[in-house]
């Protein structure tokens, strides 16, 4: 079956409850159980992993998959490729966001509609949990079943995105500018690092396991720019007008807590205006790759048009 003929039959909804329910299957079958020792820890692990969440950085390897994917013998083996780093960028995700709502950091007591894992378990077992998430990522990405050199690839990949000079170092900046005014450029470097780095190594990630050629990675590689940061700024936008109980965390803590955000930095209409663009340059990139990268496009209106 060619990639085309894959993806054209159902709609975008029914592909992406799918993928949700994938990779919802892969995280239970790779966590351990509340069972194994030490339980506490364990149960701490898959209520952080395992209690909702969009899956948008899953669905996004999967898009990206399908988009390089070829029909011929290897296909099976990079589909399994697929599930492992789909669980791996959610993973990372889980245990960001398990440090984010911290009392050190965030100190948030709400996320994906229930008490954050520090109310529910403890603040020591919240950190020791967001601590072993981690490895077990980078273990299920050491478990795909293609080339060895592509796994390398993929693990320095959301390695490299994660750390100082990824996530982490732009969740440091946040923490240091909390309370400053920061101009439209030092906001997007931090954004960029701090949420976007993971979104766009979740797109490489799936051109790198589904073997994509130069043309679709150079494709991947200007989507994955936009829409990582087009999420950053549709969350600044929630952050204002949505409300806590559709978001399942508390909203307007932005504003609360006077955070630099894209709506302090540009305003309500100057971020919706960004949005816009960023969508259109995030689909423009992905013309080269035809029809097959329709499941791309979708994810980045689902990003701009999301309301949680
Ligand atoms: C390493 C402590 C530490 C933090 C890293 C990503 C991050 C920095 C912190 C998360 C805090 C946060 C709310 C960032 C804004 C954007 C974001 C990542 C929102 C949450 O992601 P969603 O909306 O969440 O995809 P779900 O629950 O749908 O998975």
């Amino acid at each position: 079956m060619s990639p085309q003929a894959d993806v054209q039959p159902i709609d975008f909804q029914t592909w992406l409850t799918s993928r949700v329910q994938q990779v919802e299957g892969m995280l239970e079958h790779t966590l351990p159980g509340g069972d194994a020792v030490p339980g506490h820890l364990h149960e701490a692990m898959r209520y952080a992993v395992l209690g909702g969440g969009k899956r948008v950085r899953a669905a996004l390897v999967y898009a990206a998959g399908e988009a390089s994917l070829q029909s011929n013998a290897a296909a099976a083996s990079q589909r399994i490729a697929l599930d492992h780093a789909a669980a791996a960028v959610e993973l990372v995700h889980a245990y960001s966001l398990v440090h984010d709502d911290l009392p050190c950091m965030d100190d948030d007591t709400l996320r994906r509609g229930r008490p954050t894992v520090h109310v529910r378990f403890g603040e020591a077992t919240a950190m020791l949990a967001g601590d072993a998430l981690q490895p077990l990522a980078f273990e299920s990405l050491g478990m795909m079943p293609i080339a060895p050199a592509l796994v390398v690839q993929a693990i320095q990949l959301l390695a490299r995105a994660v750390g100082s000079q990824g996530m982490v170092g732009g969740q440091a900046i946040d923490c240091e500018n909390v309370g400053r005014v920061l101009e439209a450029e030092s906001l997007q470097q931090m954004h960029r690092m701090k949420t976007g780095a993971l979104l766009e190594a979740s797109v490489l990630l799936g051109g790198i396991v589904a073997g994509g050629g130069s043309i679709v990675r150079d494709g991947l590689e200007k989507y994955a720019a936009a829409i990582g940061l087009a999420f950053q700024v549709a969350d600044d936008i929630l952050d204002v007008t949505a409300d806590t109980a559709t978001l399942g965390k508390t909203a307007g803590k932005d504003v609360l807590e006077n955070k630099p955000t894209y709506v302090s930095t540009l305003g309500l209409d100057g971020s919706r205006e960004l949005l816009r663009t960023l969508r259109d340059e995030a689909c423009a990139a992905l013309l080269p790759l035809g029809p097959s990268a329709c499941r791309l496009t979708s994810i980045a209106d689902f990003i701009v048009s999301r309301d949680r």
